[in-house]
């Protein structure tokens, strides 16, 4: 099955919009938990409430042998029907690429990825000829120093357009098999809703919401569309340390229901 029709199929299951990034970072674990343990428990109790789960490389590679192996098993440990996007940003020369994408569909089992465009066609094609998986290229991100480059203007093709419209332009044109989204930051609604009126069916992910202070129902209007699993909003620390306490995994439940329901009087 394709994954953006996997993404379609999840959200009209549970009417959820919402991803839940697990990126357990080890000094914010609660006491005596390891990675997989607590990944568990917040999956066991938030999955009813989102449309994907979003595994951050960086939190179960920062962790060694244990994280690593955390990776792999939190992936088989999500019920099936749920989307599993690894958030890696990879990309390289095309042989290397190749690796990486093997390294993720292959070896860890994951539906979708996010990768960095930054060096061209080569270096996604191995990612984007996988078309039974997702991938999300890296557009207008939520972090301030994505003003640094995806910002810049350039006058290619004649046309005076920011980067990041011309990422989203070749990810369009690039996105013959129908497997290709966009990462858009939260944090800036009008790029966002920029890029959706350039590209009414692009699918967009996009985080920033909560700890980055990404605002929702501007994120909802400016992204919105007509696809069910078109716009999905990631959240993560918001969510998975609501709480620290002996009760974590409720207050991520809970955390996770309030946001899916904020999310839903938006839409
Ligand atoms: P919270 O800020 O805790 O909700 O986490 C956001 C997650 O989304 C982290 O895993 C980030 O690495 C990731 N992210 C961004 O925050 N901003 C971006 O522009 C892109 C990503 C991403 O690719 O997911």
């Amino acid at each position: 099955m394709r994954f953006f029709d996997k993404l379609d199929d999840r959200v009209r299951a549970c009417n959820s919009i919402l991803c839940i990034g697990l990126d357990p970072d080890s000094s914010k674990l609660p006491q005596g938990l390891g990675i997989m343990e607590f990944n568990r428990k917040i999956i066991n109790a938030t999955s009813e409430f989102c449309c994907a789960y979003k595994l951050n490389f960086a939190f179960y590679e920062a962790a060694g042998a244990e994280g690593l192996n955390a990776l792999k098993e939190t992936v088989k440990m999500i019920p099936g029907g749920i989307p599993v996007i690894a958030d890696a940003k990879r990309a390289d020369i095309g042989n290397t690429s190749r690796a990486y994408a093997s390294a993720i569909f292959d070896y860890l089992g994951f539906d979708a990825a996010t990768v960095n465009p930054y060096m061209g066609f080569d270096s996604l094609q191995p990612f984007i000829e996988r078309d039974d998986r997702g991938i999300f290229i890296l557009c207008r991100t939520s972090n301030p120093g994505a003003a640094d480059f995806q910002d810049l203007f350039t006058s290619y093709s004649g046309s005076r357009r920011a980067i990041f419209e011309l990422v989203a332009g070749k990810a369009d044109e690039w996105n013959s098999r129908g497997n290709i989204g966009l990462v858009m930051g939260a944090t800036h609604t009008d790029e966002l809703s920029l890029i959706r009126k350039e590209l009414p069916e692009m699918p967009f992910l996009v985080p920033g919401v909560g700890a980055q202070g990404g605002e929702l129902a501007a994120v909802v209007e400016s992204g919105k569309t007509f696809n069910p699993g078109g716009l999905i909003i990631n959240s993560s620390r918001q969510i998975i340390f609501a709480s620290s306490g002996p009760y974590f995994s409720s207050a991520a439940a809970e955390a996770a229901r309030s946001l899916r329901d904020g999310i839903n009087s938006c839409r």
